[in-house]
Formats: structure tokens, C-alpha cells, sequence
């Protein structure tokens, strides 16, 4: 039996990078809300962030994304999260929103295309190296809507020349994750659909390259947990992007459409080495909120990948491995969904308070005035947005 007294220690190595844009203005094709509060800068995304921070302990940086957070000085913003008590995480570049990409980026037919997605690349490598921040993310949207319409093969040759060129240009320190989604905005063929493309991409680059997986932007149905073990067993799983979803690409709070395929995904994590003090699995949030409060959306967001991890961190791997060992199938089953059922919001509770953080960090927000000052003080201007 493992109880909640052993994990305990463990626990507090979770850390879960946010998304700057999760603060901004979002919504679906159909229509953007505005929302009282919405940052306007890039200092005040990082402001939001920090406060989910403060009464969570548990989102100790924040991922930008460029050019949505182009600023001229990086260093002083880099200084600027420290000061609040966070840092600047990973990097993600930006070849969706120019004209110049409608018909791809790094896959361009276009070589002058494809030089201007490395070179864009190239810069946010630059201002890496004055945040710190030790990945460069990248997702592409290219793909064709029709076959016949592109050469599927030359454009994997172009993706890999250009990553070949981005790779080069990292520094010793920094890696390179590449993204893969199924669909969308390309609705016959994507450029980097699934784990095996990506896989095999960044295994030609080198060891500093590896996958990210969108728990969003598979097919229903499919096994993610499986595809977590699987690239944590070949060394090549370098980050998250946790969200939940019904349908597509829903950008819902992770664990809020399912908290056991969370769960899963957690336990197989754990299992494969990918968590703890000294790992380099880099857990983030990729989420939006379109009707909902933002802040309060990321404080629910990173408390539902802390519960989860409680929970599979209290599976009982021995009872477990006796149970496979004997081939008992219900038995096994059984110390499985224990661990899920377990509750641990009492015990997460008093966790939290023996830190010095709030028992119930959702009301300690809602109850600290955070949000009436930011929906008073933040009037004019524009919002911060997808743009
Ligand atoms: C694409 O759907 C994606 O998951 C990528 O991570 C983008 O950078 C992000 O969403 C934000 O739009
Ligand atoms: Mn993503």
C-alpha cells in the first residue's frame, strides 16, 4: 500500500510551465470574446501568471510565443518575471499568421518561403538566449487541403533540411521539440501529423531534439498513454502540451473532459522516468480560454494535473506487478482504478498549508480581490490576443 505520507515528497517536484496566451483573448473561428481583465501587454500576461503561481506553487514559468510576445528588451523581461517570482520557459515560434505561409512554411514549394520560416526560427533562438529558455517548440501548420496539391514527399525533404539548419543553431544547452497535430488548419494531409513523423525527424537532428505531444491533436480514440510510453522508452519524449477535449483540438482545461485518460497519461509518465527532480520532461499547459475567467481557468488547470499526479503517483506498483506477474486481469485492474478512485483533496489540502500555501488556492484567488483590480485597472488599450 502506498499512502499519501509517501508520495509526499515527490509530489512537490511537479512544476507545470503556462502558456502566455492562455491570458489572452481566444475563441473559435466563429468569434473571439472580449473579456474584462484581458492583459494588454506581455508584462501583464506574465503579472496573471505569476499570481496562478503564488497560490499554487505549481507554474513556475510561462512559455511565450513569437511574435505575440515580440518586446524589445528581453533581458529586462526575463528580469521583470523574476521579480514576480516566475521565469521564461519555452520559446514558440510563429509561421501561421503570415500571408507568406498559406500554402506551408518549413514545406514550402517556395524556397524563399521556407528560408523566411528557418530565419524566423533563428530569431527565436535569439531571444532565447536572452530569456534563458532552454526550448524552441515548433508547430507547423502546413499541409494541403486537396490531393495532388503539394509533393507530400519533397515537403518532408524541406522540413528536414530546415529543422537540420534550426538544430545547428541552438546552443549547447537548448533543444528543439517538434509538435505534431492530425488536422487542422490542413484538412487531406498535414506535414507533421503524428508521433512517428515527428519521431523520425527529430531523430535525424540529434539528441537534443525531441517530440511533444499535444494531448489535443490525436484521433479520438487513440491510446495517448501508449504513444508517452513509447517515446519514453526510445529517449524522445521532450514535452506536453496538456489541454482536454471532446471533439478536436478543444483547448478545454486539461482533465476537465477526462480525468482518467489524464490519469493514464500520468501513471505511464511516472513509469517511464519522466517525472521527478531530475528529468527532462517538460510539462505545459496549451489551453485557451474562451468563456471562462482566465486565471481561475489556469489555477483549476494546474490543480487537476496535481490531483492526477497524487493519484498515479500512489499506484501500487508492486501489488500491480504481482497481479500481471500472476496473470490475475481483474486484480491488476482492480489496484489500478484504486489509485484512481483514491481522493485526495483533503490530504493535498494539508499538503499545500504545510508549505505555506493556501489550502484551497480556487477561493484563496477568488477571495484575494486579483481579479476585480485587474478587470479596474486594465481599461484601454488593446487586448492581448491570437494576433
Ligand atoms: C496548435 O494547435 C497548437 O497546439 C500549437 O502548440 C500552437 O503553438 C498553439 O496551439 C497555440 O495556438
Ligand atoms: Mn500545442
Amino acid at each position: 500500500m502506498t499512502t499519501f505520507a509517501d508520495i509526499s515528497d515527490r509530489l512537490a517536484a511537479l512544476a507545470i510551465e503556462v502558456p502566455s496566451w492562455a491570458y489572452g483573448n481566444s475563441g473559435t473561428r466563429f468569434k473571439v470574446f472580449g473579456s474584462p481583465g484581458t492583459p494588454r501587454t506581455v508584462e501583464e500576461k506574465i503579472a496573471d501568471a505569476a499570481t496562478v503561481h503564488r497560490f499554487t506553487g505549481l507554474a513556475p514559468s510561462v512559455a511565450l510565443h513569437i511574435p505575440w510576445d515580440l518586446v524589445d528588451d528581453y533581458a529586462a523581461l526575463g528580469a521583470y518575471a523574476e521579480e514576480l517570482g516566475v521565469r521564461l520557459g519555452t520559446i514558440n515560434s510563429n509561421t501561421f499568421q503570415d500571408d507568406d505561409y498559406k500554402l506551408g512554411s518549413l514545406t514550402n514549394a517556395d524556397p524563399g518561403v521556407r528560408r523566411k520560416a528557418v530565419q524566423h526560427n533563428l530569431q527565436c533562438i535569439e531571444v532565447m538566449n536572452q530569456t534563458g529558455s532552454r526550448d524552441l517548440k515548433i508547430w507547423l501548420a502546413d499541409g494541403t487541403n486537396y490531393p495532388g496539391q503539394g509533393d507530400i514527399r519533397d515537403r518532408q525533404d524541406w522540413l528536414a533540411e530546415g529543422l537540420a539548419e534550426i538544430y545547428a543553431s541552438l546552443g549547447e544547452d537548448q533543444r528543439l521539440v517538434l509538435e505534431y497535430k492530425f488536422f487542422e488548419p490542413a484538412f487531406y494531409h498535414t506535414d507533421v501529423p503524428d508521433w512517428g513523423t515527428s519521431y523520425v525527424q527529430v531523430s535525424a537532428l540529434g539528441d537534443r531534439a525531441k517530440v511533444c505531444l499535444d494531448t489535443g491533436h490525436h484521433a479520438p480514440g487513440t491510446n495517448i498513454e501508449f504513444i508517452v510510453a513509447q517515446l519514453l522508452r526510445l529517449g524522445k519524449l521532450g514535452s506536453f502540451d496538456f489541454n482536454s477535449r471532446f471533439y478536436g483540438d478543444d483547448d478545454l482545461i486539461v482533465g476537465a473532459a477526462d480525468p482518467y485518460q489524464l490519469f493514464r497519461i500520468l501513471v505511464e509518465v511516472i513509469r517511464g522516468g519522466g517525472f521527478g527532480p531530475d528529468n527532462d520532461v517538460a510539462l505545459m499547459l496549451d489551453q485557451c480560454h474562451n468563456i471562462e475567467a482566465k486565471v481561475p481557468g489556469q489555477i483549476r488547470s494546474v490543480l487537476n494535473v496535481q490531483e492526477m499526479t497524487a493519484r498515479a503517483l500512489l499506484l501500487d506498483t508492486e501489488a500491480l506487478a504481482a497481479a500481471r506477474r500472476s496473470g490475475d486481469v481483474l486484480a491488476a485492474n482492480e489496484v489500478f482504478m484504486d489509485a484512481f478512485y483514491t481522493d485526495v483533496r483533503a490530504d493535498l489540502a494539508a499538503w499545500r498549508e504545510e508549505r505555506g500555501l493556501p489550502a484551497d488556492p480556487m477561493r484563496a484567488y477568488l477571495a484575494s480581490g486579483y481579479q476585480q483590480e485587474i478587470e479596474s485597472a486594465r481599461v484601454g488599450g488593446a487586448q492581448a490576443g491570437w494576433s
